[in-house]
């Protein structure tokens, strides 16, 4: 193999403060953390030291909740004074509208409207402080958003008030010249019982109904599309084929759980391989953001193993698919697959009253039709020895 697999600015790789600088709580928790806090300006040191291109925060990754006037100063300027010193950008903000408990039912979406209101003021100065360092992509994740029972929270009610919010602060982007892309977030559950929006799919059917559908857009999580047991190259092509990945959260998942966030790459090779290869083929030219933590297990040298780990598995799937591309017997088979048929031709494309008559009149032998072999599971075993490095 030629590549080296060493990350470079063009490769966008960004990573979250919450995500290197998690300290191995766990989500039920049960057990204490495991590492000692690392302030945001030793995070981003540590980001440069591995690589990366970017650090991605909320408002309260940065500033703490109940920081002074005076404290929010000190603390920008000596993370500016860390950005400068590193080269590292900050592509994306986000709001915390999950960790306060005043969000134990929702934000946006919460029955009390003394809670919305907040949630509004809270990402509105957020957005200011992302705006300062730069950002132009900021996150929705709405984690909160939901119900445990439907008793509580008319759905209708809640896509009512979600929509408001984002048209709100759709207006006050644009009221502020920010020039932000939003990008929606979606999870099944966990830490509701159920969130609204579960999937990128219904993102991308709701985001039709705001005021500005040309502002927002989605960005999907591989662990998130996973849990709903869903292919996540799907919902990443749907986005994309609607225009709509402004931004993507790269990890790992094993099907059907809790919210892993593992090591992109960990555990789900075939996906991830098929998740880099869209996105290398098609040009998408956004953040790769690696939204995911280190096992508890680890030290600070194992958060950067592990963010090592991330970036260069992207790369090697991105060889990976480089390889498949230019393998010839695989190319062959899919020429003869995918092989057109001129006696077809003149049924597809514009509906005409005379192709809808031709078609009828048309006589299919159908059995000869689906008695054709596909070489499927001979093209599939020819990925799997590539990625299996045999090939
Ligand atoms: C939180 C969540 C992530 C979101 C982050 C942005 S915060 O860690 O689990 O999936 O992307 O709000
Ligand atoms: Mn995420
Ligand atoms: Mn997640």
């Amino acid at each position: 193999m030629s590549a080296d697999f060493q990350p470079k600015p063009e490769h966008k790789f960004t990573f979250g403060l919450w995500t290197v600088g998690s300290s191995g709580r766990d989500q039920f928790a049960t057990m204490d953390p495991t590492r000692a806090s690392m302030s945001p300006v030793e995070l981003v040191r540590l980001l440069a030291e591995v690589g990366a291109y970017g650090v991605n925060f909320h408002d309260n990754d940065l500033i703490p909740i109940d920081a002074t006037p005076a404290e929010a100063e000190k603390i920008k300027k000596e993370f500016k004074a860390v950005l400068k010193e590193t080269g590292l950008v900050v592509p994306m903000a986000t709001t915390n509208l999950f960790s306060s408990a005043i969000f134990k039912d929702g934000a946006f979406t919460a029955n009390d409207p003394k809670v919305r209101a907040y949630a509004l003021q809270k990402t509105m100065r957020a957005m200011d402080l992302g705006a300062e360092f730069g950002a132009k992509v900021y996150v929705f994740w709405g984690g909160r958003e939901g119900t445990e029972s439907d008793a509580t929270k008319n759905p209708m009610e809640g896509l009512k008030h979600f929509r408001e919010a984002l048209n709100f602060l759709c207006e006050y982007s644009n009221s502020q010249k920010y020039g932000f892309k939003f990008a929606l977030e979606a999870k099944p559950n966990e830490p509701r019982g159920d969130i609204f929006l579960p999937t990128t799919g219904a993102m991308l059917g709701f985001i039709q109904t705001l005021d500005h559908p040309e502002m927002v857009g989605v960005n999907p999580e591989f662990a998130h599309e996973h849990m709903a047991g869903l292919n996540f190259m799907h919902a990443v092509a749907q986005a994309w084929d609607a225009g709509k990945l402004f931004h993507i959260d790269l990890n790992d998942q094993n099907y059907a759980r809790f919210d892993q966030d593992w090591r992109f790459g960990q555990q789900s090779w075939k996906q991830a391989f098929f998740l880099v290869k869209f996105l290398e083929d098609v040009g998408y030219s956004g953040s790769r953001h690696f939204d995911a933590h280190a096992f508890r297990t680890e030290d600070y040298e194992g958060v950067k193993d592990f963010a090592r780990g991330c970036m260069r598995s992207y790369l090697i799937f991105k060889e990976k698919a480089r390889q498949f591309n230019a393998d010839k017997e695989i190319q062959g088979l899919l020429a003869e697959i995918n092989e057109g048929d001129p006696a077809m031709d003149k049924f597809f494309g514009k509906f005409t009253p005379e192709k809808a008559a031709g078609l009828k009149a048309y006589t299919f032998d159908r059995n000869a039709i689906a008695a054709r072999g596909m070489k499927y599971e001979k093209l599939d075993q020819l990925l799997t020895e590539l990625m299996m490095g045999v090939r």
